[in-house]
């Protein structure tokens, strides 16, 4: 019978942990069976809970993580904490740490249910991956990680409802990234003449848009990592994000910087490159935009610039937006598209937030 009580246990409390557990408190009020009870919250210095797994009032517990005392189990002790539950656990990983990534296993094989918006456990390396999914399949614990990939745009559910529906996948293509899509939609625009490169990179910081060091987005890793994760759904046993070719847009030149600030500052020696490469775009009537690419049949994948006509849904995207087109045999010519907002905490929590329901249904 249905679990009537449902404990979760949330590590990480940053941008996108604040706002999940604003949508927590909000799903527990509109949804009263099960009742879900907040049991553990950690950041890498400080946690909530108490020994006999009494619930942690939600509302107040960013306050009350704040002002406590306690410091987080260990990570491999969060597991046995974890095990002795009296009712099913969810964890909810909030971080992007590949030390709590690499535990997956553990609490899975435990009956812990993970979901997570973090990328590092599903693009590491595919031993992980395949450890992760065996664990669960042998304790029937469920693990979702819808916002790895577009925040909480529906990717990964439409990808996993195409292929078991039987539709055949070809190809996926698109901009997977909300820092390079409002870096290319200001420096080359469908209409009028667009920003240089630098500023525009300097922008997207001031914006927030950036990592704190811009080149954590402009090296493509990020985008690597969600490819990797769709190419492995789609069924390419993808080895890790540095098994297929990813164009950087840092100069080789800057590499060595020590700093983003010193990499801001060199940054606009290098406008040239990046106005060649517009305008070699511009002279065959395109523009240029960073996406990746997955042909499913020749098992490719990669990551880097490529133009598109200004008509194509690619091109004519909107600050910092994604956008995601599904070719399938069932779909044709005239993919199927998937396109919003694909960062912000609002928007990643609400993928982990649903990832949480479907666990739910199913425990
Ligand atoms: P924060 O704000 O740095 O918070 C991290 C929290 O984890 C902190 O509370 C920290 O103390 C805790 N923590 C770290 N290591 C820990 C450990 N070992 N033990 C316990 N606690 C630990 O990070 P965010 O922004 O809240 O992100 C959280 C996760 O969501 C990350 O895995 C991130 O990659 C993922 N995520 C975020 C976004 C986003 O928009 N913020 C997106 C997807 C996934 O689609 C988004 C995206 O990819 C944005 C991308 N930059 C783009 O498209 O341009």
């Amino acid at each position: 019978s249905p679990a009537s009580q449902v404990n979760i246990a949330v590590i990480g409390a940053g941008g996108v942990g604040k706002c999940f557990l604003s949508q927590l408190q909000g799903l527990a009020a509109r949804k009263p069976s099960p009742k879900l009870n907040l049991v553990y919250i950690a950041t890498s210095r400080k946690a909530v809970y108490n020994d006999n797994f009494a619930p942690i009032d939600v509302g107040s517990a960013i306050d009350t993580l704040a002002s406590s005392s306690k410091t987080p189990h260990a990570l491999p002790a969060t597991v046995d904490y974890l095990s002795g539950s009296p009712h099913p656990v969810v964890l909810v990983d909030n971080t992007s740490s590949q030390d709590v990534a690499d535990l997956y296993p553990s609490f899975l094989r435990k009956g812990i249910s993970v979901v997570t918006p973090n990328k590092k456990a599903f693009s590491g390396s595919y031993k992980l991956w395949q450890e992760i999914f065996s664990a669960a399949s042998s304790s029937g614990a469920k693990v979702y990680h819808e916002s790895s990939v577009g925040a909480g745009l529906p990717v990964i559910s439409t990808l996993n409802e195409l292929i078991d529906t039987g539709d055949k996948v070809t190809k996926i293509e698109g901009v997977f990234s909300g820092t390079m899509s409002f870096l290319f939609n200001s420096f080359a625009p469908v209409a009028g003449q667009g920003g240089k490169w630098s500023a525009e990179v300097k922008k997207a910081q001031s914006l927030g848009y950036t990592e704190p060091d811009p080149r954590d987005d402009l090296n493509g890793l990020d985008v690597a990592r969600k490819l990797t994760i769709l190419a492995r759904i789609a069924g390419i046993p993808v080895e890790s994000p540095e098994s297929f070719p990813v164009q950087s847009l840092i100069p080789k030149e800057l590499e060595s910087c020590s700093s983003g600030d010193e990499f801001l500052k060199k940054l606009p020696e290098f406008d040239s490159q990046m106005e060649e490469v517009k305008a070699e775009a511009e002279k065959a009537g395109k523009v240029v935009r960073f996406v990746g690419s997955i042909d499913v049949g020749s098992k490719s994948v990669k990551v880097g610039l490529e133009k598109f006509d200004a008509s194509h849904p690619i091109a004519a995207l909107q600050g910092s937006d994604n956008i995601i087109n599904f070719y399938t045999e069932r779909y044709g010519s005239n993919p199927l598209i998937v396109q919003g907002a694909g960062a912000g905490g609002d928007v990643t929590a609400m993928g982990v937030t649903g990832d949480l329901l479907k666990v739910l249904r199913q425990i």
